[in-house]
């Protein structure tokens, strides 16, 4: 390798052991600090550069894009505030297991707390929010400082990935020259003569990455395999509830557990299993109509499950996470990372070990056969509710049917990316399960409505699927910089926005009837989003009804580019709405 300096010697470097790790993409945003990192991922011939202006939107389209691959896309920003706008992503990462990569470039360290122009104590910027964090030392052509380079990039990898996936931080020092200037081989920032024809591990690195990392997968021990088994099957009324995960328990092994214990399954919209060719497959019920049966009248009589084993994180739907708290049972909960992912303190067994491990090492045993009139039990509830949407969904329109109907007209394969506040809910209470590869993300780690549009992007940036975004009008807002990705990125999407205007949820909570309720809580804006055609490049279309909403939605996944398809709803009504479908569920529930 022949570097003009030390700086360029060092990131073409870092550059390449991460390639050699597997990264083929990255995300630059602009500025000065940052440019020896720019330069050599841009100049790679094997990298796929995403640029983006601004690094909040930036670093939710690396989160997308790590959603929808399991792997990292490394981040490159200037010193200063650029680095704090990473943030907000950084944090969903980290609660939600995603990998990420960032990688902020910084002044040298007699420049912090000296009034230096955007110089600003980087160090450990986002706190306990990664998994690992390092303080790159100044770039330096000295062979045993160049291994600590190579193999800081293959563990940087390593760290982000894994069992214990998250957020993983270099802090990347540089004085200058940062551009690819030549500098004399005997000044301190330029390469040593004979540093480039040397054969040193050091200076050429390996053939494949400097270090490889092998990381095994944690299998459930004998002893704990049989332990659970008796209790599965001694079990009359068991349960399996797949809760929230990118790259959690798969199919097949779902199939495999499910077909050994009997047990219906309760599939979260975010765990990847509410939709697949297992939903028909299965003879127990797939399940996604509990969040509006659980806890009704009807299903107060039923009796307690006596065991459920729980994958992924805390499930969206709060009527099951109730059920399963009121649930005197034993619970046994399967978490690779073991982060006790509990908020309401429901499991009475931590199993830290891979969900597909656990299932099939679980599933090779015969588990007996559980009652049939409670697999009945559920398969009758699921239908009654699927009966009232479709009945409703006949009637009226309202957010959840525009939900619903995403679900049954999204194309088979497909990327949806739903956001917070009604829409997932909503996704999660009305999208069917139905035998289609549909791809199901959100951002549940932290919750937040910024970054929305910039994580489906670069979910969409990751895929052949199309893409299929569903906001709400203030998570839509919010990102409205992140549209820009659209061009810039060429990422096509159909964008599907809920405008309520204003934060419909909160006529959920009881500050619905206080005097500050419209202008603090509900905040309605009255924006006009269509200029943002013409700003962005997408097409712009307000639909009046159901009818033209599945006709439009159905050309435009269809369709090239990027179409927006506001539907305009008033979040009360809408309530109204969701709270009918509920009792009319209750009722025959109730009568049956
Ligand atoms: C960054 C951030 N700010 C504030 C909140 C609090 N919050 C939760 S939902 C919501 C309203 C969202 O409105 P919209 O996207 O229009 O969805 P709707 O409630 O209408 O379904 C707000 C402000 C949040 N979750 N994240
Ligand atoms: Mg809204």
């Amino acid at each position: 390798m022949t570097a003009p300096n030390v700086n360029t010697l060092w990131a073409e470097t870092l550059v390449a052991e991460l390639v050699a790790g597997g990264v083929d993409a990255v995300c630059l945003s602009p500025g000065s600090r940052s440019t020896p990192l720019t330069v050599a991922f841009a100049e790679h011939p094997d990298i796929k550069v995403f640029s983006h202006l601004d690094e909040r939107s930036a670093a939710f389209f690396a989160l997308g894009r790590a959603r929808r691959t399991g792997e990292p896309t490394p981040l490159v920003c200037t010193s200063g505030t650029a680095a704090a706008n990473y943030h907000p992503a950084v944090i969903e990462a980290n609660q939600s297991g995603v990998p990420l990569l960032l990688l902020t470039a910084d002044r040298p360290p007699e420049l912090i707390d000296s009034g230096a122009n955007q110089t600003v104590d980087q160090e450990k910027l986002y706190g306990d929010a990664v998994r690992w964090y390092r303080d790159m030392p100044e770039p330096e052509a000295e062979p045993r400082k160049v291994r600590m380079l190579r193999t800081t990039a293959a563990r940087a990898l390593a760290e982000s990935t894994g069992a214990d996936p998250g957020p993983v931080h270099l802090n990347c020092r540089f004085r200058k020259p940062l551009e690819p200037t030549p500098v004399p081989d005997d000044d301190p920032a330029g390469v040593p003569a004979g540093w480039a024809g040397g054969d040193d591990a050091a200076e050429v690195g390996r053939d494949g990455p400097f270090v490889t990392t092998s990381q095994g997968v944690a299998a459930p021990d004998e002893r704990t395999v049989r332990r659970v088994q008796d209790t599965l099957r001694s079990a009359e009324r068991g349960l399996i509830v797949a809760g929230p995960a990118d790259q959690g328990l798969s199919a097949e092994s779902l199939e495999r557990l499910a077909t050994a214990t009997g047990f219906p399954v309760l599939a979260d919209p975010l765990s990847d299993l509410r939709f697949g060719p297992h939903v028909d497959r299965l003879d127990v019920p797939v399940c996604g109509g509990y969040d509006g049966y659980l806890g009704s009248d009807g299903v107060d009589e039923w009796s307690d499950p006596d065991v459920v084993v729980r994958f992924g994180a805390s499930p969206t739907s709060k009527p099951l996470r109730h059920y399963l708290r009121d649930a005197d049972c034993q619970q046994f909960l399967v978490d690779p990372a073991g982060g006790w992912s509990e908020a309401e303190f429901t499991a009475t067994d931590l199993l830290v070990a891979d969900p597909d491990a656990t299932a099939d090492a679980l599933a090779a045993g015969s588990l007996g056969s559980v009652a049939a009139s409670w697999r009945e039990q559920f398969a009758r509830a699921e239908q009654t509710h699927w009966d009232a949407v479709s009945e409703t969904a006949a009637e009226t329109y309202w957010e959840g049917g525009v939900l619903s109907d995403v679900a049954a007209l999204a194309p088979d394969p497909a990327t949806l990316f739903v956001s917070n506040s009604m829409p997932i809910r909503d996704m999660d209470r009305f999208g069917r399960p139905r035998d289609a590869d549909l791809t199901v993300l959100g951002n549940r780690g932290a919750s937040g409505i910024d970054g929305i549009t910039s994580t489906a992007l670069g979910a969409g940036s990751a895929t052949a699927d199309p893409l299929v975004l569903v906001t709400g009008d203030l998570a839509y807002y919010h990102d409205m910089n992140g549209l820009l990705a659209l061009g810039r990125c060429a990422v096509d999407a159909t964008v599907v926005l809920l405008n309520n205007d204003g934060g419909g949820i909160f006529h959920m909570l009881p500050i619905d009837d206080h005097p500050t309720f419209e202008d603090q809580f509900r905040t309605p804006h009255g924006l006009d989003f269509e200029p943002t055609e013409a700003l962005y490049s997408l097409e712009f279309e307000r639909v009046a009804d159901r009818r033209q909403f599945r006709e439009r939605f159905g050309e435009s996944v269809r369709a090239d580019g990027t179409q927006v398809i506001e539907v305009q709803f008033d979040a009360g009504d809408s309530h109204a709405v969701r709270a009918r479908l509920a009792e009319r569920v209750a009722e025959t529930l109730a009568g049956d």
